[in-house]
């Protein structure tokens, strides 16, 4: 039996949300690896642009796709857009996400929907659109990014915990609703990554020990350890898997 081939994401489409950078871009160059043509997201079009151009230079399909995913119009635009082109978008990672550390105490609401309408509504509106697609061909991959807060909560990222709480749930709505229409929906739940978003906990001595003495790996995840798991949720090899969220975290979630 060979099953190299379960893996080979030729002639697929994916299109990857907040993927200028960090864990979104290392999940696209991923399945660029694995032959996937690569459709970029972000809102700033200079790293935008900057991505693309490295994508292209290391010989991989990619293009950008400027939109802000919390504008339901302008993803609603976007989608009609690559609809006139005739490009169908065969696999959807919703990575884009931001942070915002702050006690709840203090915690301003407009801050609180800023978060949740970032990491979990623009999820589901852009899941949404691609399945109605999805839905017409008959077959499809979406993959969420969840957190260790899908599960867990931690002093100061509240919204962020209930949005990646939320990620984990809407990720068994959609394989709940969407199975039957051959979409297959599943989560990815990364651990303490070494990314921009993570900086200032990493260049705090007393986080990064914590993280350290944290986690069964000893160390932060680098963002291309996403890479594997985002291309198996991608492809063939995981058809019959759907709604379950996988965490790349070097065993922390399952250590007290
Ligand atoms: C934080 C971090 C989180 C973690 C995540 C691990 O401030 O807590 O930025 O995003 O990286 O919870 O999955």
């Amino acid at each position: 039996m060979n099953v190299n081939h379960l893996f080979d994401l030729s002639g697929r489409t994916a299109l990857v949300t907040g993927s200028s950078r960090g864990l979104g871009r290392a999940m696209a160059e991923g399945l660029a690896a694995a032959g996937a043509v690569i459709i970029l997201n972000g809102a700033d079009k200079g790293r935008l642009d900057e991505a693309v151009a490295a994508l292209t230079a290391a010989g991989y399909n990619a293009r950008g796709l400027r939109f802000d995913v919390t504008d339901e119009a302008a993803v609603i635009a976007a989608f009609e857009m690559l609809d006139a082109e005739g490009v169908e978008v065969d696999i959807l990672v919703n990575n884009a996400g931001i942070q915002f550390r702050r006690p709840m105490l203090d915690l301003e609401t407009s801050d609180w929907r800023r978060v949740i309408d970032t990491n979990l509504t623009s999820a589901f509106v852009i899941g949404r659109e691609a399945a109605r697609r999805m839905a017409r061909r008959g077959r499809g991959k979406v993959i969420n990014i969840g957190s260790l807060t899908s599960e867990l909560a931690r002093a100061t990222v509240a919204p962020y915990t209930v949005a990646k709480g939320g990620i984990k749930m809407l990720t068994k709505a959609m394989a709940a609703e969407w199975g039957e229409l051959g979409i297959q929906a599943n989560a990815i739940g990364p651990g303490y990554m070494l990314t921009d978003m993570n900086q200032a906990l990493i260049d705090n001595p007393t986080f990064d020990a914590w993280v350290k003495g944290r986690t069964p790996a000893r160390r932060w995840g680098r963002p291309d350890e996403l890479a594997g798991t985002c291309v198996y949720l991608a492809s063939a090899a995981s058809d019959y898997v759907s709604g379950q969220i996988i965490y790349v975290d070097g065993g922390m979630i399952s250590m007290l």
